[in-house]
């Protein structure tokens, strides 16, 4: 452990040495943010003129390209759109993106990249609270910051607005944040299925910073964790379900723990919450041979803790980095995003298919009751589906 520690100490304090803070960079001409850097990569977009693509999907990725958050914004509508030709020009505009971003890795390598964050927590944790204090921090220092929330209460309200606007009203209204709240229909667990296009996009549109927020709930946590950089779990000790994460083996996948709402009289709780937590992580399996997840104890609504946590954070990026776990990650991201849509068109047309989709309540119910087994149930609808019955 000591070793761990100190390979760690000395990883850290190389990059402190050579950090330099990114909001001051007409001062140090070595050291432009990221994202001017990638701005800057641009002498004309990659658009593959072979392909049929329209006017309007090239002018959207221009605009894109240059910051703009409305084009951000439609090209985000458009990766959620269901509808054949929108997804058509949906997959064109990947295309450049994906083009754009490789040919930006190419010419300034992993300065071009985002840092992709996934934070998971029970309902309530405070995780957009959170959002709202790291990102007003984090904009303040000069990194744009775009957030993509799958608000909980969408799946049952119906209303995915509501919660995020009031939780993070400061941030909305900050320039250098982009916020997306998004519906939860459609959704692989708590995901929806458009969340890695709107990484890539939110990437192609310049921001520094990715924060992915997701609800414990169902699959969630393993389609977030093979989307980022970095996922981090975040939990409160008013919730009840504060050891939840312990529970369901969430932790195997976390690379930091968050105890939020270590302010008041809450303090004496937090601290037996991170006590429970870092007992809990000796026994994980690391999941990198230098790094091991830390539990840290801080208030979204007094900011306290906040900027350490950031620096742990960016020890955690530098440190990828340095080892190249951070670029084979991201080469992982993209199989997984693969896959995540073959899941998803997979299920989607197993569950529209004529001959299934007429026996599902049917058999939903007998499995219900019991009458026959979950196992017999898929049978029975795959022989349905593959036509083998
Ligand atoms: N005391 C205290 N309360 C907090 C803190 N952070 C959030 N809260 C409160 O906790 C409640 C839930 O906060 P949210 O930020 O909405 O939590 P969430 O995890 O995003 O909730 P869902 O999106 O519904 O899952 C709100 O009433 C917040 O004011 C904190 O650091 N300290
Ligand atoms: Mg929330």
């Amino acid at each position: 452990m000591r070793v761990f520690r100190n390979l760690h100490y000395l990883t850290v304090q190389t990059y402190k040495r050579g950090k330099v803070k990114p909001n001051c960079p007409q001062i140090n001409i070595g050291f432009i943010p990221s994202y001017s850097q990638r701005f800057l990569s641009h002498d004309s977009p990659t658009i593959d003129t072979k392909a049929a693509i329209s006017t309007s999907t090239s002018t959207l990725f221009q605009k894109l390209v240059e910051g703009e958050r409305s084009a951000l914004a439609r090209a985000i509508t458009l990766v959620e759109s269901q509808h054949p030709q929108k997804q058509a020009s949906a997959q064109n505009l990947l295309s450049m993106v994906l083009k754009d971003l490789k040919k930006r890795f190419q010419n300034l390598g992993h300065q071009s990249l985002s840092f992709r964050i996934g934070l998971t927590g029970p309902p309530g944790a405070g995780k957009s609270t959170f959002i709202e204090t790291l990102g007003k921090l984090l904009t303040a220092q000069g990194y744009k910051v775009a957030v993509l929330a799958v608000d909980p209460s969408s799946s049952t309200t119906g209303g995915s607005l509501l919660g995020d606007k009031t939780r993070m009203q400061e941030l909305s209204a900050d320039i250098n944040a982009f916020i997306r709240p998004s519906p939860a229909s459609g959704c692989l667990g708590g995901v929806t299925r458009s969340t890695n296009e709107a990484i890539a996009l939110c990437e192609c549109a310049g921001y520094d910073i990715i924060i992915v927020e997701t609800v414990g709930v169902g699959q969630s946590e393993y389609h977030v964790a093979s989307m980022v950089d970095m996922f981090v779990m975040i939990v409160s000790p008013a919730g009840g379900d504060e050891l939840q994460g312990l529970k369901k083996g969430i932790v195997e996948l976390v690379d930091l723990v968050v105890v939020n709402k270590a302010d008041g009289e809450l303090i004496p709780s937090a601290r037996r919450i991170q006590g429970d937590y870092i007992s809990a992580l000796k026994f994980v399996r690391a999941r990198y041979k230098i790094w091991r997840p830390n539990v840290f104890c801080v208030s979204s609504r007094t900011k306290d803790g906040i900027p350490e946590l950031w620096e742990e954070m960016q020890d955690f990026k530098n440190i990828m980095l340095e080892t190249g776990d951070f670029v084979k990650k991201r080469k992982q991201q993209y199989k997984m995003w693969m896959w995540t849509l073959i899941e998803y068109n997979l299920l989607n047309a197993f569950k529209k298919h004529p001959r299934v989709k007429s026996l599902v309540s049917d058999t939903e119910s007998r499995v219900e009751n019991g009458i026959i087994t979950p196992g017999q149930a898929c049978d029975v609808l795959l022989k349905k589906f593959f036509g083998t019955d």
